[in-house]
């Protein structure tokens, strides 16, 4: 129970100045998930007794566990606490959980890394400056990445956003979201846009498929929660690997 314990100290995640507190518990406890230190099923002490082993308040344990269900890594069990969630064998994506790539990743135990192909900042084409409500003249911040899960590459993004949001593209390394995050401008609502289409020559080449194999082309326009669309991204996701799964409700009348 101790060496369970010790994982929570503020020895083992705090480190001055490197960002508040929540969002250093909150990377620290992910990285555990990840590298199965906690493993599945694996149970968190109670927030009071946590916020009490890690030196911090009750808010502070919240904003950082909260953040983790809403990843999918932690799920509250009501009257029974809270738990790691057991992954799921395929990489299965909930079209209702905005997530990043990065965020996915994560959930499913795997490793994220990007191999960026092209980023900097461009004279937008039509289709930005519709999606994205630029001014004429204005430029457009592009990451364009050839993104995989340990080391199998599963997808092509291409992303843009506006220079107020994303200024310096250079600062994307890994994860988009995580830079739009740090800057308080991740977004908050999406609209995506699924078609499966055939891979040419090129990105073939890149997904390591054969020319003409099936993939999923996924348009997402993301919106602050003022509403302003502030990324756009056509991306190809190999279908093979890639579940995309949609919860359908009807509303209660
Ligand atoms: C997802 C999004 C993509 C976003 C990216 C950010 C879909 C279909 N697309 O791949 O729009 O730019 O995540 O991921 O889910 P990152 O934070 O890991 O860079």
């Amino acid at each position: 129970m101790e060496d369970d314990l010790a994982l929570y100290r503020p020895d083992a995640w705090f480190r001055a100045a490197r960002g508040p507190r929540y969002e250093q518990l909150y990377r620290h406890l992910s990285a555990a998930i990840a590298a199965g230190e906690l493993p599945p099923e694996a149970q968190l002490p109670p927030e009071r007794e946590l916020a009490l082993i890690a030196d911090v308040s009750r808010v502070t344990v919240r904003k950082a566990v909260s953040q983790l269900v809403e990843d999918g890594v932690l799920e509250q069990r009501r009257g029974a606490g809270t738990f790691v969630r057991p992954p799921k064998s395929k990489i299965e994506q909930s079209l209702s959980a905005l997530l990043s790539f990065t965020d996915y990743m994560r959930q499913r135990g795997k490793t994220s890394s990007s191999r960026i192909m092209r980023r900097g900042l461009f004279l937008p084409s039509p289709d930005e400056m519709m999606a994205l409500g630029l001014p004429p003249g204005e430029r457009v911040a592009r990451v364009d990445r050839l993104r995989f899960a340990d080391d199998t590459p599963l997808a092509l993004e291409w992303s843009s956003l506006p220079t107020d949001v994303l200024p310096d593209p250079e600062a994307v390394e890994t994860s988009l979201y995580d830079v739009l995050r740090a800057s308080g401008k991740a977004p908050t609502r999406a609209v995506q846009r699924i078609t499966a289409v055939n891979l040419t020559a090129v990105d073939a080449k890149l997904l390591l498929l054969a020319e003409g194999a099936a993939v999923l082309r996924i348009d997402r326009t993301a919106y602050l929660p003022s509403g302003r669309p502030i990324e756009f991204t056509r991306g190809l996701y190999r279908s093979d690997i890639y579940d995309f799964i949609a919860e359908l409700r009807l509303d209660a009348p």
